[in-house]
């Protein structure tokens, strides 16, 4: 069954049905204001950090779900029935309803009894606002009386504390009206407001909760839209909210637009000089097509024309989409992740700078450079930090003996390697930055040199990385107390980092730094075949006792998917163990939803193991498909030369292809969720966690630097694709460093991989150059 389709005209998903099996939602904002909107109004608004600077309330696990959001009421003053645009929180049954999630604006649109309300949410120009454009549009030939009211509800800045102190929180909060702008803040505060205003006459407000909703009833029955008018409080304690209240009498076929502004102001006095540019219907609609031009423009640094339409459609519009998200914001606010607590992962964010690096390799720098800063003069790096303080920390989860995770500070390399590729500013790796204590400086070079260094330093008894509080598998816990538990995919991971500043020094000629990569590299390449291979895989982990996880030896957890694919992308593993290992990926761990985590799923908790063994067989880390691992198992396959099972794999977990199957699925089906019930779980093929992933960056360079094969070289544009045999060719347009490049690749012989000619502007080179900014080239590769 389906609740929508994908508008590929319009670059929009378009809901048709409101009671989606959960909450769809888009992001709007771009990394400092923003928030999430639901396919019914639903969702919350935040100033650069969700848990510090919270603008509007969400109840989490609420009955009814998805509460409150950004409601517009329309209401018929003859009879007084009241409705929404966008089904909630009134949910009368609309005559008509879509909701369009575009790129960085959502549009919901209702119909009923010759009303038409649509409600364009954005915001504009990287402002610390958000607008919502209404059109109240009269079909019919008869005159109709009604009254607009729209409403947000405030929040206690700090998340937390909103939910932890109601005492504290209730006497504190103030909500004022002044020349139709409703300002929220508490009472110690003189500067900050959160704020609601329109330039629309005001027919009667409310700035606080109770007022407006009366006793014992919800936002689906407020008082003061039931009466048809808002009591004009003002709040001087308990609960903020911006409700605004206005007559709309519209004529046989009449329309109406009023713009409504919510937002965060550094100081109160500014609101109105800050958003009076906004605030007419023209203005609004000017500053909606800027954004559009925006998306238009980074969307346009890569486009394929593949014979697949869903690959078109995602590495095109929707993988980029959420690539730019999570590069906002890591895995610190969704409707899985709360915005209040995590923060931005090192991690997390290192990586997802490689699905953004082609489209914004500045933006990427900077957060690159942030996640330098996180670093400790010993190499190893915070786990998280807070984009609104730049505070950082390894997060709550308890600890043994480590306080890090094996894995943080290695990313960082393979994030300043793509970024050097793609820019050719050689010059970043010798910028002086901070590292976490803010006193001792060093160069981007000497940092990523230190997190080398660091792993290095810190190996178990198998000479192995040790494993810390964790690796990239949070919930894999091997620290007991001991400190001797070591994981094999952090020392794979270690391989790929050494290899990348192999290929970067050796291209800078710096031969003494080369050597002593090389020398590491060799070294724990050695340990891990020693110590790992298992004899049709590699072992995942060492425990606390010495004992090895993810081995023929054990009733559960026998073989995990990160230790074969990176012993392909660390190039750990020679040519039969690399094709052994991949082959019994295939053969245990994949399944028609995606490649499962694990397997078999462990059935109990377990001490040893930690926070995976809380999740019942099938579920996450746990035997779950957590689809942040599949791009790496597509991309060992390509490295293997294997075309045709990479895009299998790739195929399998596009989530277009769930569309049909939404019911079972559950989550938005034009982004990647995190994870997929597995094969052992009873609800085997449900998705959860969508939108923040690394599952997005790693699937949209799976797609694009693996399978098409185009990626960037540090002085040259590289195209060496491993496609499925039976495609013919594909067009691609990239632009790199300036220069337009149209890509055409021609299959004649029907093979997987190689490349026999490279035909640039009509001549045959050996190297795609990298030519003046500002030009266009044309570029044929003639597979072999
Ligand atoms: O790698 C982690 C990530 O940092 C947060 N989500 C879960 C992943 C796997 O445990």
């Amino acid at each position: 069954m389906r609740y929508g389709y994908f508008d590929r005209k319009n670059k929009e998903y378009v809901i048709t049905r409101p009671d989606t099996p959960t909450p769809w939602i888009n992001y709007i904002g771009s990394g400092a204001y923003g928030g999430i909107v639901s396919n019914t109004g639903g969702g919350y608004s935040f100033h650069k950090d969700p848990q510090n600077r919270r603008v509007t309330r969400y109840r989490y696990n609420n009955i009814p779900m998805d509460r409150p959001g950004r409601y517009i009421y329309i209401r018929d003053k003859e009879t007084g029935e009241y409705w929404n645009p966008g089904y909630q929180p009134v949910q009368r049954k609309l005559d008509s309803y879509s909701c369009r999630h575009g790129m960085g604006y959502t549009v919901l649109a209702g119909e009923y009894r010759g009303v038409v309300g649509e409600v364009t949410y954005f915001v504009p120009d990287n402002k610390d606002f958000e607008i919502w454009h209404l059109k109240v549009s009269n079909t019919r030939a008869v005159a109709q009386k009604l009254q607009v009211f729209a409403y947000a509800e405030f929040c206690f800045w700090q998340a937390i504390m909103d939910q932890q102190n109601v005492d504290w929180v209730q006497q504190i909060n103030q909500g004022r009206f002044e020349d139709g702008i409703i300002t929220y803040y508490p009472h110690y505060i003189s500067d900050n407001a959160a704020f609601f205003a329109t330039a629309e006459e005001v027919g009667s407000y409310d700035t606080n909760l109770e007022a407006f909703m009366g006793k014992y009833r919800s936002e689906g029955n407020p008082l003061a839209v039931e009466q048809g008018g808002c009591s004009n409080s003002i709040s001087y304690r308990m609960n903020g909210v911006g409700a605004f209240c206005m007559d709309v009498d519209l004529g046989a076929r009449e329309e109406k637009e009023i713009v409504f502004i919510l937002g965060f102001a550094e100081d109160r006095k500014n609101i109105k000089a800050d958003i009076g540019a906004y605030l007419t219907p023209e203005n609004s609609k000017a500053a909606l097509d800027r954004l559009k031009a925006y998306w238009k423009n980074y969307t346009g640094k890569l486009s394929v024309e593949t014979p697949d339409e869903d690959m078109n459609l995602f590495v095109n519009i929707w993988n980029q989409y959420q690539c730019k998200t999570t590069f906002n914001w890591s895995r610190f606010v969704s409707l899985y992740q709360l915005g209040l607590g995590r923060g931005m992962g090192i991690r997390d964010s290192a990586q997802d700078t490689l699905g953004v690096m082609h489209a914004i390799p500045g933006e990427a720098k900077e957060l690159i450079t942030k996640l330098l800063q996180c670093q400790y003069t010993d190499g190893r790096a915070y786990h998280l930090f807070f984009p609104l303080t730049g505070e950082g920390g390894q997060g709550d989860a308890p600890v043994k003996l480590f306080d890090w995770y094996s894995d943080d500070h290695l990313w960082l390399i393979l994030a300043v390697n793509a970024y050097v590729k793609e820019t050719g500013d050689f010059g970043f790796l010798n910028q002086s930055v901070l590292y976490n204590d803010k006193t001792t400086s060093a160069t981007v070079l000497e940092h990523l040199d230190m997190a080398l260094n660091f792993t290095n330093n810190n190996r178990g008894p198998n000479n192995i990385a040790l494993a810390g509080r964790a690796d990239w598998n949070d919930t894999l816990n091997l620290d007991t107390g001991k400190g001797i538990a070591e994981s094999v995919f952090t020392s794979m991971l270690y391989c790929r980092a050494a290899a990348e500043l192999i290929e970067l020094c050796g291209y800078l000629g710096k031969q003494e730094l080369c050597e002593k990569y090389q020398g590491m590299f060799d070294e724990m390449r050695n340990a891990i075949n020693e110590s790992s291979w298992d004899g049709e895989w590699y072992k995942r982990a060492f425990d606390d006792c010495g004992q090895p996880i993810g081995s023929r030896e054990n009733k559960f957890g026998k073989i995990f998917i990160n230790s074969q694919s990176w012993a392909v992308l660390g190039r750990v593993a020679d040519a039969e163990k690399a094709s052994k290992c991949m082959e019994s990926v295939g053969r245990y761990l994949n399944s028609k939803f995606g490649i499962v985590a694990m397997y078999p799923s462990y059935t109990e908790y377990d001490d040893t193991k930690g926070g995976v063994t809380t999740y019942p067989p099938g579920a996450k880390e746990n035997g779950g498909i957590f689809l942040h691992t599949n791009p790496w198992v597509m991309i060992a396959e390509i490295i293997l030369g294997h075309g045709d099972r990479a895009f299998e794999y790739y195929s399998q977990i596009l989530p277009g292809k769930r569309n049909d199957d939404a019911e079972l699925y559950e989550v938005e089906p034009y982004v990647y969720c995190q994870n997929i019930l597995g094969k052992e779980h009873p609800q085997f093929g449900v998705g959860r966690n969508s939108w923040l992933s690394g599952t997005a960056a790693w699937n949209m360079v799976a797609a694009s630097q693996y399978i098409l094969g185009i990626r960037a070289g540090y002085d040259r544009l590289v195209v060496d694709p491993c496609i499925p045999s039976k495609w013919q060719g594909f067009k691609a347009t990239r632009k790199f460093r300036g220069v337009i490049y149209n890509i055409e690749v021609q299959n004649p012989n029907r093979v997987s991989c190689g490349v026999s000619k490279i035909i640039v502007d009509g001549a045959e080179v050996e190297k795609i150059p990298v030519f003046k900014a500002g030009t266009a080239h044309h570029v044929v590769v003639v597979m072999k």
